[in-house]
Order: structure tokens, then C-alpha cells, then sequence
């Protein structure tokens, strides 16, 4: 109950803040985009990992503020990064069930992309399977309205939620992401790398872009480019990092 108290006050008195995780293209070597991921930083309590308060904003409606926020911020970051002439990159936001099933969604984003002036082709938002589950919510009415705003439409985790080929078929999405539990045990695990090979090679095949998350080690990158995947993300290039750290980042690589 306290943190629930304490996190209705966090994005008033601005303890939330954006970190960015680089997403590297596996043909050219090159950052292409970052996920923007939550950080609570509160006075008293120690660093709350948003897989602590985003269930418990989801239980009590406050992602929807919150997640209206990291919207916000993420475009505005964006469009201020391109305006200061460094490469233009993609952001992905990650959506909240309840954020999804919010009717005016399509018409909020439009809105904050209008009001930041970022091009939509710039923002990326990141759903789970498990949104897409829900049969009750009109799921491929929201998709296609998000999708002809001109934003991208990312499946996150994929395979670890309610998996259905039949997603794939029916609804428009541009990117799938790799859950990273099939990722952390490559080449030890040849049942896993045959499963990622056959992610990348049904992503592909379906013309979608696909991202493998948490990729930690060389001999998994090595592998994730033998077998075509377009993208990785994870500590081998960086943690998610403040928008300083990561303008640092981006500098250097220039
Ligand atoms: O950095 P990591 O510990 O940052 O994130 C943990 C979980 O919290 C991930 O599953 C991630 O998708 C989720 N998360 C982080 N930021 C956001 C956000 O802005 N909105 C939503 N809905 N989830 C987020
Ligand atoms: O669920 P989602 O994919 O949106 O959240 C990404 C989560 O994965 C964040 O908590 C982020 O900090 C974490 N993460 C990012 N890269 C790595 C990695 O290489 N290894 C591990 N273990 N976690 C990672
Ligand atoms: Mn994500
Ligand atoms: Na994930």
C-alpha cells in the first residue's frame, strides 16, 4: 500500500526518468533504435525495478498516467535528439494491457506525436502476446489503427506468452522480439538455438524484423548472424542507460 501511495506522487514530482537501451543491426554493426524502459528513482526507498510498480500501476489504473508519460517523454527525447543532428533512430515504447485496451489510445499517440512533431515512423510500440489473446477488446481494430498513424508494432517476449501462429496471420505486426530465455543458453542449449533459428527463419519468412533480447555473449551474437536475425539487443552492447550515457554512447560510435 505505501508504494502504491508513493508511486501516485513519482511522475508529479518527477521521480520517473526514461533509460535507453540500444538496438544494434546485426548486417551493419550500427545502432538503429532503443527501447525506452521506466526507472523510478525515489528520495527514501531504494531503485524499485519496474517489475516491482508497473503490476501494481496496472492493478490501481496509474499506467495509464504513467505510461501516457513515458510516451510523452520518449517522443519529445527522440525528436530532440534529431533536431541536435545525431542519427535518427527508432524508439520503442512498451504498452501495458490496460494501456492497449484504453479506446482512445490510437487518437492519445496521435496526439502526442503531433504535439512533439515526431514522425511516426519513429516510434515503436512494444505489445505482448498476451494482449493480443484478448478476444473480448476489439485487438485488430486498435492494431490497424495504430498502425495507419505510420507507427511500428513490435511483439515483445515472444514465446514465453500465449504463442499462436494465428497472431502472426491476423494482425499487423513489423517486428518480433525474441524472448531472451531463449537466448541466455545459446550454443550450450541446442534445443534453444533451434528454437531461435526457427523463430528468426519464421519472422523472416513472414517479413517481419526480427530482435533477439538479452543477448550477452559473443558466441551468441556470432550465432544470431549466421542465422539472418536482423537485430539484437542486450549487455553485450550496453545496459539500458540515462540520456546522457546514452548520447555518450551514440557520440562515440559516430
Ligand atoms: O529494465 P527492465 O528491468 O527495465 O524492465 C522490466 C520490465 O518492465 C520489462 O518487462 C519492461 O517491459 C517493463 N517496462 C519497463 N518500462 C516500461 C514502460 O514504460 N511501460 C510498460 N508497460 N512496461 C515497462
Ligand atoms: O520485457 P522487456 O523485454 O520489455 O524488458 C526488457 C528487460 O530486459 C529489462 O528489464 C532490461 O533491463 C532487461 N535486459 C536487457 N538486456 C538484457 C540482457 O542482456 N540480459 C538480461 N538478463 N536482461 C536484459
Ligand atoms: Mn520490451
Ligand atoms: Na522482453
Amino acid at each position: 500500500l505505501t508504494l502504491e501511495k508513493y508511486l501516485r506522487k513519482a511522475v508529479e514530482f518527477n521521480e520517473m526518468e526514461l533509460f535507453y537501451q540500444p538496438k544494434v543491426c546485426l548486417e551493419t554493426g550500427r545502432i538503429m533504435g532503443m527501447e525506452a524502459l521506466l526507472r523510478w528513482n525515489h528520495p527514501k526507498l531504494k531503485p524499485i525495478s519496474p517489475t516491482e510498480f508497473i503490476p501494481i500501476a496496472e492493478e490501481t489504473g496509474m499506467i495509464l498516467s504513467l505510461g501516457e508519460w513515458a510516451l510523452v517523454q520518449a517522443c519529445r527525447q527522440t525528436k530532440s535528439w534529431q533536431e541536435t543532428g545525431l542519427p535518427f533512430l527508432r524508439v520503442a515504447v512498451n504498452l501495458s494491457p490496460n494501456q492497449f485496451h484504453q479506446p482512445d489510445l490510437p487518437e492519445q499517440i496521435r496526439s502526442i506525436l503531433k504535439d512533439t512533431g515526431l514522425d511516426p515512423q519513429w516510434l515503436e510500440l512494444e505489445i505482448t502476446e498476451n494482449i493480443l489473446m484478448d478476444k473480448t477488446a476489439n485487438t485488430l481494430n486498435t492494431l490497424q489503427q495504430l498502425k495507419s498513424l505510420g507507427v511500428c508494432i513490435s511483439l515483445d517476449d515472444f514465446g514465453t506468452g500465449y504463442s499462436s501462429f494465428s497472431y502472426l496471420k491476423g494482425f499487423p505486426i513489423d517486428c518480433l522480439k525474441i524472448d531472451r530465455t531463449f537466448i541466455q543458453d545459446i550454443p550450450r542449449s541446442s534445443k534453444d538455438a533451434n528454437i531461435a533459428s526457427a523463430m528468426i527463419r519464421l519472422a523472416r519468412n513472414l517479413n517481419m524484423i526480427v530482435v533477439a533480447e538479452g543477448v550477452e555473449t559473443q558466441e551468441q551474437l556470432v550465432f544470431l548472424q549466421n542465422h539472418h536475425c536482423h537485430v539484437a539487443q542486450g549487455y553485450i552492447f550496453s545496459e539500458p542507460l540515462s540520456v546522457t550515457a546514452f548520447e555518450n554512447l551514440i557520440e562515440k560510435g559516430r
